[in-house]
């Protein structure tokens, strides 16, 4: 057992291996300064919470508290590893400023309050509503970080219960295009690959995906391919120097908000050359005269100028793709948060339809997610889709839906596409939502054009509700305040990108009055008496267990099915995949192996959408465009990004994310070790725009778009040249000083359009014109970390490191017991 500092070392040891071997296994522990493994009382078993990954994990328990985790080495997904928030993160859990009390505003103040006199408030600002205009005054805002048991209530309460279409998760800023992109060309959400793809590929494309940093374990594996004999190639798409792109074979750094065009080119060399599948085509697919038409123009010339990337690179690149005989592709932010994101998505599964890569081993497609449960989200119904991949424009789906809540169909709205977040922002805005309640997320920091949000969610005539485990941004502009309780306090289920379904534990009691996030949504169903159509009340469960039971009644016969987990069975070993029923009992690897999918018109989840302009096909015009449930390849043209640059604007900013901290930062803060390694904000720029404007590293500087300002110190990096980056963690708030207003110029979204991709709704964070000035020079070197995508250019005497606190043991040597998958 080797002790390692994982904040300089985040990818820790290599474990090489060979195609087709199995990932050795290697256990991260990280445990409280002084804490021996022999003195844990309890080990407790969960999965990160942190990313989308879904490593196995165990908590550790001592005198009542977490005290540390450990991977878990029977997982199908880690074996045994963990990334650097996992391994750090939890201690946010134990942080003395929980929400403990509910809170209540009062003459202006929030103050603490009881839970009756909470919820009371809740309750009867609903019924008026209700009364007065009915449930389309009311919207709920929740997130991709609870669990299914939770969504699958809250669904219920909402859609069945109180019947308003308003209902989103912020998976609609994280995985809309993910779930969009896979509706379109295979009728339905769910990720075809198997993470174990990474043991098979010969060539593996990330597109927008900074893995390396965002689902580091996964990059693990990718290293441990890449350390052994006969790596995989690696293509990387990605405007910034990412880890990924130092490991790949070609790094292609094209203009932002250009990947159709690039996606073009890449499908027209594939083509030209004949590197197509013309067997599988014919049989599996419908769509392909279309594409070959319409990407004959995008020579890599073309193309070429349109991404500003050279000719050469997009032809070796697709040499590669064209040549791979196991070709693995993950898409992620890059993609799904910049122009066209649902069209660029959907030709990533276009590559795999002509080259005929799909459902075999290692020939995987991953449109990633990011949250850790954000495939709940979308499965239960927390995103305002009806549960279990059922298609809302299908009455014989809402028809089956209303069967199994028992409600009159009626009851379900379905009248019209669910309300996505910035549509409910702006009703809001227009006063005709009324009370919105927020579970799980951070708006005041993570929505786009935070000027405008504030004012939205600060007006008088808004009764909000924010359910949070700390006093957010948001939180603070509150009517109520709920206290949850969070993982590690509370059980429940969710799913990770590869479809692997994960059991988390209560391990320790939440603090003070907090509760879980299903007592809060149980106690307000009881508390408005809803009933299903005999009279009986609508929620027919009381706890996780009973919540699951009945969250796999809904999924029966559904692509998602859950009928043949259980709690019982998700504990001890791994992880296990959906669909797991009668027939797939031991959980399910790959979907369609067989070249058959869920897209038959009267079963699947969408008839997809216009890519230009959103909107939904009729059921008629799918059927007559895809009879006999094949895959559909839909072509798109490149269209420039809404907001170009300008002279005023000279710039193209684009936002994201840094390893060692989460979203708007309210756990990730809370860790000593990780906030050390990144304690504030910087802005990314390349050598040519910093010596155009004569900034230096560390420098002070404002950049600037339409919307705002943000005030930053300078890191000079490989980025290419025109482009500067933002990581979008930092909002108002400190560790350190609690609640600053005057600091609103340090979050990347004060500068972000109100803009949104028209197939998924999804806004675009990547794709706004900024100009970069210099305000003042800087004490030293920026404190952006060294070692991931930010690091300098040129030798600086500040590197990313931890202290004594942050070593953590690897151990090599350990054995797995327990039906390692
Ligand atoms: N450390 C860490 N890990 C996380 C999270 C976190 O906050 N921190 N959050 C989780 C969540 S919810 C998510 S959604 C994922 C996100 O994971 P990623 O998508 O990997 O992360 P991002 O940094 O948002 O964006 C990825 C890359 O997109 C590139 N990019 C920007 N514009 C364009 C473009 O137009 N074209 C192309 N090709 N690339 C572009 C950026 O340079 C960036 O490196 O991470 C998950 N994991
Ligand atoms: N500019 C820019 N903006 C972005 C992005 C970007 O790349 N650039 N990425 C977008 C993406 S992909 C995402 S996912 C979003 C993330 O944006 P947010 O969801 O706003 O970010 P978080 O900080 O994760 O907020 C989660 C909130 O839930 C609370 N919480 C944690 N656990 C629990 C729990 O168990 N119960 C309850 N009730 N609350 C809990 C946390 O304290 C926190 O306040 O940001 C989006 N915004
Ligand atoms: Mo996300």
């Amino acid at each position: 057992m080797a002790a390692r500092d994982r904040i300089a070392e985040p990818w820790g040891t290599r474990t090489p291996y060979a195609a087709g071997e199995s990932w050795p296994v290697r256990v991260d522990t990280h445990l409280d300064e002084g804490l021996a493994p022999e003195d844990v009382d309890r080990w407790v078993q969960t999965a990160s919470i942190l990313h989308s990954n879904g490593d196995g994990l165990d908590v550790a328990v001592k005198d009542g508290r977490i005290a540390g985790v450990r991977g878990r080495a029977a997982d199908r997904v880690n074996h045994g590893r963990l990334g650097v928030k996992d391994l750090y993160g939890w201690q946010a859990n134990g942080s003395a400023d929980r929400l403990t009390r509910p809170l209540i505003r009062q003459d202006g103040e929030l103050v603490e309050t009881d839970w009756d006199t909470a919820m009371e408030r809740i309750v009867s600002r609903t019924r008026e509503l209700q009364q007065e205009q009915g449930a389309s005054a009311i919207g709920f805002y929740t997130t991709g970080q609870l669990f299914a048991e939770e969504y699958y209530t809250l669904g219920l309460v909402a859609h069945g219960g109180l019947g308003t279409n308003h209902v989103d998760g912020n998976t609609r800023l994280c995985t809309a295009t993910a779930a969009a992109a896979l509706k379109e060309s295979f009728a339905c959400d769910g990720q075809p690959g198997s993470y174990t793809d990474i043991d098979h590929a010969d060539v593996i494309v990330l597109y927008g995906h900074n893995m390396a940093e965002t689902q580091s374990v996964l990059w693990m594996r990718v290293l441990d391919r890449l350390a052994g004999p006969n790596p995989p190639q690696v293509i990387c798409v990605d405007p910034r120097p990412t880890e990924v792109a130092r490991y790949a074979s070609v790094h292609l750094a094209p203009r932002p908000g250009t990947n159709v065009a690039l996606m073009n080119g890449l499908l027209h060399e594939i083509i030209a050359h004949g590197w197509v599948d013309q067997d599988y085509l014919d049989a599996h697919t419908v769509g392909y005269a279309e594409l070959q038409k319409r990407v004959e123009e995008y020579t890599p010339e073309h193309v070429g100028q349109i991404c500003d990337v050279p000719a050469e690179q997009i032809r070796e690149a697709a040499s590669i793709i064209g040549g791979a005989d196991r070709l693995l592709s993950t898409v992620l932010q890059g993609f799904y948060q910049s122009n066209q994101a649902t069209a660029a998505a959907v030709q990533v599964n276009n590559v795999h339809l002509v080259r005929g890569m799909l459902g075999k081993p290692g020939c995987g497609l991953l449109q990633m997610n990011g949250q850790p449960t954000a495939q709940n989200t979308r499965e239960c119904g927390g995103d305002g889709d009806l549960p279990g991949f059922r298609n809302w424009s299908n009455d014989a789906h809402v028809e089956d839906l209303a069967r199994v809540w028992n409600v009159e169909t009626s009851r379900i709205p379905h009248y019209s596409p669910p309300t996505h977040v910035m549509q409910m922002m702006r009703y809001v805005e227009d006063g005709s939502i009324r009370m919105l309640w927020v579970s799980g997320t951070n708006p005041a920091v993570s929505l786009p054009e935070l000027g405008r949000i504030r004012s939205i969610l600060e007006q008088d005539r808004l009764f909000l509700v924010v359910q949070d485990i700390f006093m957010s941004e948001t939180a603070q502009l509150a009517d109520v305040v709920l206290p949850a309780a969070t993982w590690g306090e509370k059980t429940g289920t969710f799913t990770n990108v590869d479809r692997t379904v994960h059991l988390s534990e209560k391990a320790v009691e939440p603090p003070g009055e907090a509760k879980p996030d299903l007592d809060i949504f149980l106690d307000y169903a009881r508390r408005l008496d809803l009933r299903d159509k005999d009279g009986e009340p609508l929620v027919t469960w009381h706890d996780p267990e009973s919540a699951f039971e009945a969250w796999k009644e809904c999924t029966r016969g559904r692509p998602c099915d859950y009928t043949g987990i259980s709690y019982d069975k998700l504990r001890g070993g791994s992880g296990i995949q959906w669909p797991c029923n009668e027939e797939n009992p031991e959980g399910t690897e790959r979907l369609y192996e067989d070249g058959r999918f869920w897209s038959d018109p009267q079963y699947c989840e969408s008839y997809g959408k216009d890519l230009v302009t959103g909107a939904p096909l009729e059921p008629a015009e799918y059927k007559a465009m895809n009879p006999d449930a094949k895959a559909v390849i839909k072509a798109a043209s490149y269209l420039p990004p809404h907001e170009v640059t300008s002279e005023e604007f000279p710039l193209q900013l684009i936002t994201g994310r840094t390893l060692y901290h989460f979203h708007t930062r309210t756990k990730t803060a809370r860790a000593p070790q990780l906030q050390k390694a990144a304690p504030t904000v910087w802005v990314e720029l390349s050598s040519v725009d910093a010596a155009a404007q004569g900034i230096d590293e560390g420098d002070l500087a404002e950049v600037a778009t339409p919307r705002g300002t943000v005030q930053a110190h300078a890191r000079v990096t490989g980025i290419r040249p025109g482009v500067v980056f933002l990581p979008f963690h930092y909002g108002y708030w400190d560790a350190s000083d609690g609640h600053d207003p005057d600091q609103t110029g340090r979050a990347a979204n004060e500068l972000t359009i109100t803009d949104w991709d028209a197939a998924s709704k999804q806004p675009i964070f990547k794709t706004a014109a900024a100009r970069v000035t210099r305000l003042e020079a800087g004490d030293g070197p920026s404190s952006a970390p060294t070692n991931t995508a930010s690091a300098p250019v040129s030798d600086i005497d500040r590197h990313t490191a931890g202290d004594q606190t942050a070593r953590a043991d690897e151990d090599l040597e350990h054995s797995v017991t327990g039906g390692q998958r």
